[in-house]
C-alpha cells in the first residue's frame, strides 16, 4: 500500500472514532501554529535541517557534539534574599547538596540602583532578592565560594555597572584575578523596557552600557559571559513562544550591532554571548523552541561573517515557568516543574533553574528548594536522559514544530528589522503591546475555563491546607544594611570616592571611554551601588515610562457570554446611578516592576466598563495617593508581586486618609500569601485578590464593595 493510501485510511479511522471531522481536533495555539492530532513522514517534506548533527552548523541539535553525554547541564538555582550573610549560607548549603553553579537574585532596590537607605525603597530591601550596597556586601556574598572554580550568574540589568564592578573587585580581594572569573551577567536592557522594568536610564545610554560591558569583558574576562539575552521574562509577562523567540533573537542581533559599533571584532565577543529562555507547560513546543532558537541564531550571526564557528552558537540557560506555578494545591507545582525541566533538557539547555513549588507565593524554604534541586539531580542521575544527544530528533512532530516555530519567529524578526531594529521597536512600544495583548487573551482563556489549570479553574479543592511560607523581616534587613553603609562611609577616603565618581560621570557624559572600567575604580574606593548609579543618572537622566493599556481583547474573548454581559449591565446601572463611570486606579508601588497582572486587570476592567487610571511604575504611597485624589477615583487597586504589600499597602491607606480621601476603597491583588490577608484587612484594605483570581470575580467583588458603600 502506498503511504498516501495508508494516511487516507488513518483519516477514515480517525473520523469514525471521532464521529466527526478531524479538523475539530486541531489545536489552534496562541502562537498561531495549528497542531494536528497526527504527524507523519509527509510533514518532514521541505525540512532542510534533518540531516544536521550536534556541534555542527546550524547547531539545531545542540551546541556541543556530545552534549550531556560529555557533560550534563549546570544545575544553577537562582536564589537570594535578605542579607549577604543569609544568602551566602544558602548558596553554600546548595553547593554542598549538589548544585553546580551560583545564580544571584538581587533585591529590587539594588536592581534600580538605590542604596538600602534610600526612602523610595523602604518596602523592597532584602525582599525579592539579596540587598547589595557595596563591595563589602559582595565579599560577604561570596565568602568561602571560590570564584575561580564556581561560575556565578548575576541577574542584573539596571544597576549592572556598580554590581559588575563590585563583583570584579570582590573577586580581586578574594585573590581571584578578573581573567579567571567565570559566570554570566544578565546585562540585557532591551527586555527591561519591554517587560521586566528594572531599567534606570533611557534606552540609548542603556545600550551604550551594554556595549561597554561586552567590550570590557571580551578584553579582560575571557571566561565570563557578557550578557544573558533573555526571553524568560517575556514569557512570564504573557508572550507566546513565537514572540519570546523572535524578540529575544532580535534583541541579540541589536546587541551584536551595538558591540560592532564600538569597533569590536565579532569573533572577539560573539562566543561569550549567552541566552535565557523560559520553559512553560507546552512540553514538545518548548523543546522545539530551543532547537529553533539555535537554528535562527546561527542564521543571524552568519550575517556578521564571523570566522570562528563558536561565534555562531547559541548557548542558553533555562528556567521553568514561574507563571505556570499556582497558589492553589501547590504540590502540583512539583509535577509541573518536573515536566518543564524534562522539556528544557530535551531541548538541549546548558544550564537550568527549577522553581520551588511555593514560589507562586513566596521565597523558597529550604525544603522546597531541596525538592527543586533534586528534580534536576534525579533527571541527571536516574532517568538516563543524559545518555543520548538530542533524543527528539527525527520525531515527525518535534521536527515539524521546530520548523514552524522558526518560520513564524523569523517573520516577526524581519518585521522588527523592517521597523529599524529592536531599539526602535522598543521605543515605539510594538513588542510590549503585542505581549500585553497575548497576556490579556490568555487570562481571558483561563478565566473562561478554555485553558484548564488543575486545582485552579478545574478540580479545585474545597479546603486547602496552608503550606509553610518563608518571610523576611524586611525592617531588620534594612537597618543592618543602613548600619553597614554608614560604617563604610566613615572608613573610606572621601576624596578618592569623589574623584572616582567625577571621572565616571565625565566618562558617561562624554560618550568616550569604557564606563565599566572607570566604575571599577569607584567600587574599589567603596563608592556604593547608589552613588555609582547616581553618577550615571547625572550624565544620562532617568527613563520614565508612560503606562498604556490595551483594550478590547478581554471583552472580545468573553463577548456574548452571560456572566460577562451581566457584569457589564451592572456596570451600566452603577454608571447611571453615579452619574459617571466608576473610576479605578491601578497602582504599582515601590520598585516592583512586574506589571503583567496590573496591565491585565486594567485592560479587563476597562473592557467591562470601568474608567481605568493606570498609575506610573515605582510610585511611593504618597505619589499614588496624590494621583488617586487628583483623578477622583472610587477605588485604588494596588498590585503587588514583590512582597512589599505589608509595608506599602497600609502606607497607601494612611496617605489617602491624610488627604481626607478615606472614602476611596483600596483593594490589593497579586502575590499575597493567605496568612497576610488578615493583616491587610485590619489595615484598611477592603479586599485581597491572591494568585489565580478570576478577573470577572474580582470585578464583581469590587462592584459589590462600591454598591455596599453607596447603600451605607
Ligand atoms: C559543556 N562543556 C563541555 C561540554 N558541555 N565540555 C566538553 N563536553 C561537553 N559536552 C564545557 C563548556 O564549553 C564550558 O567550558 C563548561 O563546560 C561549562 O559549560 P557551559 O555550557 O558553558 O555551562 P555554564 O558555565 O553553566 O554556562 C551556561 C550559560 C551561562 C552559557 C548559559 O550564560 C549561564 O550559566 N547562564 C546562567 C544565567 C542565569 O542563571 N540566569 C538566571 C536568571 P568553557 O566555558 O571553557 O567553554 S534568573 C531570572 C529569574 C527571573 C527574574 O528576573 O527575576
Amino acid at each position: 500500500m502506498k503511504y498516501e493510501e495508508q494516511i487516507a485510511g488513518w483519516e477514515q479511522l480517525a473520523r469514525s472514532e471521532l464521529r466527526g471531522e478531524i479538523e475539530g481536533r486541531i489545536w489552534h495555539t496562541p502562537e498561531g501554529i495549528d497542531i494536528k492530532p497526527l504527524y507523519t513522514a509527509n510533514d518532514l517534506e521541505g525540512n532542510d535541517y534533518l540531516g544536521s548533527l550536534p556541534g555542527e552548523k546550524p547547531f539545531l541539535r545542540g551546541p556541543r557534539a556530545t552534549m550531556y553525554a560529555g557533560r550534563p547541564w549546570t544545575i544553577r538555582q537562582y536564589a537570594g534574599f535578605s542579607t549577604a550573610e543569609a544568602s551566602n549560607a544558602f548558596y553554600r548549603k546548595g553547593l554542598a547538596a549538589g548544585q553546580q553553579g551560583v545564580s544571584v537574585a538581587f533585591d529590587l532596590a539594588t536592581h534600580r540602583g538605590y542604596d538600602s537607605s534610600h526612602p523610595r525603597v523602604e518596602g523592597d530591601v532584602g525582599k525579592a532578592g539579596v540587598a547589595i550596597d557595596s563591595v563589602e556586601d559582595m565579599k560577604i556574598l561570596f565568602d568561602g565560594i571560590p570564584l575561580d572554580q564556581i561560575s556565578v550568574s548575576m541577574t542584573m540589568n539596571g544597576a549592572v555597572i556598580p554590581i559588575l564592578a563590585s563583583f570584579i573587585v570582590a573577586g580581586e580581594e578574594q585573590g581571584v584575578p578578573r581573567a579567571l572569573l567565570s559566570g554570566t551577567i544578565q546585562n540585557d536592557i532591551l527586555k527591561e523596557f519591554m517587560v521586566r522594568n528594572t531599567y534606570i536610564y533611557p534606552p540609548e545610554p542603556s545600550m551604550r552600557i551594554v556595549a561597554d560591558i561586552i567590550e570590557y569583558t571580551s578584553r579582560e574576562m575571557p571566561k565570563f559571559n557578557s550578557i544573558s539575552i533573555s526571553g524568560y521574562h517575556m514569557q512570564e509577562a504573557g508572550a507566546t513562544l513565537v514572540q519570546e523567540l523572535a524578540f529575544t533573537l532580535a534583541d541579540g542581533r541589536e546587541y551584536v550591532r551595538a558591540a560592532l559599533k564600538k569597533g569590536l571584532d565579532v569573533d572577539d565577543f560573539a562566543g561569550r554571548l549567552s541566552f535565557f529562555f523560559a520553559i512553560g507547560m507546552n512540553f514538545f513546543m518548548e523543546a522545539a523552541k530551543l532547537r529553533a532558537a539555535r537554528l535562527l541564531w546561527t542564521r543571524i550571526m552568519e550575517e556578521f561573517q564571523p570566522k570562528k564557528s563558536s561565534s555562531l552558537i547559541l548557548r542558553t540557560h533555562c528556567q521553568t515557568s514561574g507563571v505556570s506555578l499556582q497558589e492553589q494545591d501547590p504540590y502540583n507545582n512539583i509535577v509541573r516543574t518536573a515536566y518543564e525541566a524534562m522539556s528544557a533538557v530535551l531541548g538541549g539547555t546548558q544550564s537550568l533553574h527549577t522553581n520551588s513549588f511555593d514560589e507562586a507565593i513566596a521565597l523558597p524554604t529550604e525544603f522546597s528548594a531541596r525538592i527543586a534541586r533534586n528534580t534536576q539531580l534525579i533527571l541527571q542521575h536516574e532517568t538516563a536522559v543524559t545518555k543520548v544527544v538530542d533524543p527528539l530528533a527525527g520525531s515527525y512532530y518535534v521536527e515539524s514544530l521546530t520548523k514552524e516555530l522558526a518560520d513564524a519567529a523569523w517573520t516577526l524578526i524581519e518585521e522588527v528589522e523592517a521597523r529599524g531594529g529592536m531599539t526602535k521597536a522598543v521605543i515605539e512600544g510594538l513588542p510590549k503591546r503585542l505581549i500585553e495583548e497575548a497576556a490579556t487573551r490568555r487570562q481571558a482563556a483561563i478565566d473562561r475555563g478554555a485553558e484548564v489549570i488543575v486545582g485552579v479553574n478545574k478540580y479545585r479543592l474545597e479546603n486547602e491546607d496552608q503550606i509553610n511560607i518563608f518571610d523576611i523581616d524586611n525592617k531588620a534587613v534594612r537597618e543592618a544594611q543602613v548600619d553597614r553603609i554608614e560604617k563604610i562611609k566613615r572608613q573610606r577616603n572621601p576624596k578618592s570616592v569623589a574623584a572616582a565618581l567625577a571621572v565616571l560621570e565625565r566618562t558617561a557624559a562624554s560618550g568616550k571611554g569604557n564606563i565599566l572600567e572607570v566604575a571599577i575604580e569607584g567600587a574599589r574606593a567603596r563608592a556604593t551601588v547608589g552613588e555609582i548609579s547616581d553618577a550615571l543618572r547625572r550624565a544620562f537622566g532617568e527613563h520614565v515610562a508612560t503606562p498604556k493599556v490595551v483594550r478590547e481583547i478581554y471583552g472580545q474573548a468573553y463577548a456574548g457570554e452571560p456572566e460577562y454581559e451581566t457584569l457589564v449591565a451592572r456596570l451600566v446601572a452603577l454608571t447611571g446611578s453615579l452619574g459617571e463611570k466608576p473610576r479605578i486606579m491601578v497602582a504599582k508601588l515601590g520598585q516592583d516592576g512586574h506589571d503583567r497582572g496590573a496591565k491585565v486587570i486594567a485592560s479587563a476592567f476597562g473592557d467591562i466598563g470601568f474608567e481605568v487610571i493606570a498609575g506610573a511604575l515605582f510610585q511611593t504611597p504618597d505619589e499614588a495617593a496624590d494621583l488617586a485624589v487628583k483623578s477622583k477615583v472610587h477605588v485604588v487597586g494596588m498590585s503587588s508581586l514583590a512582597a512589599g504589600h505589608k509595608t506599602l499597602a497600609p502606607q497607601l491607606v494612611e496617605a489617602l486618609k491624610m488627604r481626607g480621601a478615606d472614602e476611596i476603597i483600596v483593594v490589593v491583588g497579586g502575590v499575597v500569601p493567605r496568612k497576610d490577608y488578615e493583616f491587610l484587612l485590619n489595615h484598611g484594605i477592603a479586599a485581597v485578590f491572591g494568585p489565580g483570581t478570576n478577573v470577572l470575580e474580582a470585578a464583581r467583588a469590587v462592584l459589590d464593595l462600591m454598591e455596599g458603600k453607596r447603600r451605607n
